[in-house]
């Protein structure tokens, strides 16, 4: 987690299989993303004006997807910064360990869903940003 950057954190267009009744997205293991899922959770419900986010990862990768709806990341990893605006459903973020992350602008009804490389463990965040920032050796 020390070296990585936000330049690591890439989007990642997922398939989008589209006939007249709609879309779909399939996502597998090791297929479509390059790590095993071992958990999925999603944010929803969130208030307008309200914010998520605001920590970084030991260990944890993730692909950021906005299910519905559209929301702002922030990205940094001490030193660059990177802003994404999610709002398609087949277009994912990965996020790689030790990068900060913010997620703002939520609009009406959005849903911010993640595929995790790891179970939750609070151990693994990083929730101050001035330990961050000595764990990034800046
Ligand atoms: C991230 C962003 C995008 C659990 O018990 N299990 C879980 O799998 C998760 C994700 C959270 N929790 C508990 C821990 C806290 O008591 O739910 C509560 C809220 O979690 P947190 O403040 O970390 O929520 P966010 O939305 O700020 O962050 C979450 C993820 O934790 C984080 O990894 O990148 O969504």
């Amino acid at each position: 987690m020390k070296n990585t950057t936000i330049y690591d954190c890439k989007i990642v267009e997922l398939k989008k299989i589209h006939n007249r009744a709609g879309n779909i997205t399939p996502i597998e293991n090791m297929q479509d993303i390059p790590f095993n899922i071992k958990r999925v959770y999603y944010l929803y419900d969130i208030p307008s004006g309200e914010e998520r986010g605001g920590h970084a990862h030991r260990k944890l990768k993730q692909l950021l997807i906005a299910a519905s709806g559209g929301f702002d990341v922030k990205l940094d990893d001490g030193r660059n910064k990177k802003f994404v605006h999610l709002n398609r459903p087949n277009i994912g973020l990965m996020v790689v360990p030790g990068i900060w992350r913010e997620l703002n602008n939520f609009s009406s009804g959005a849903i911010c869903l993640v595929l995790a490389s790891e179970n939750y463990d609070e151990k693994d965040y990083i929730r101050k940003y001035n330990e961050f920032k000595k764990l990034k050796n800046i």
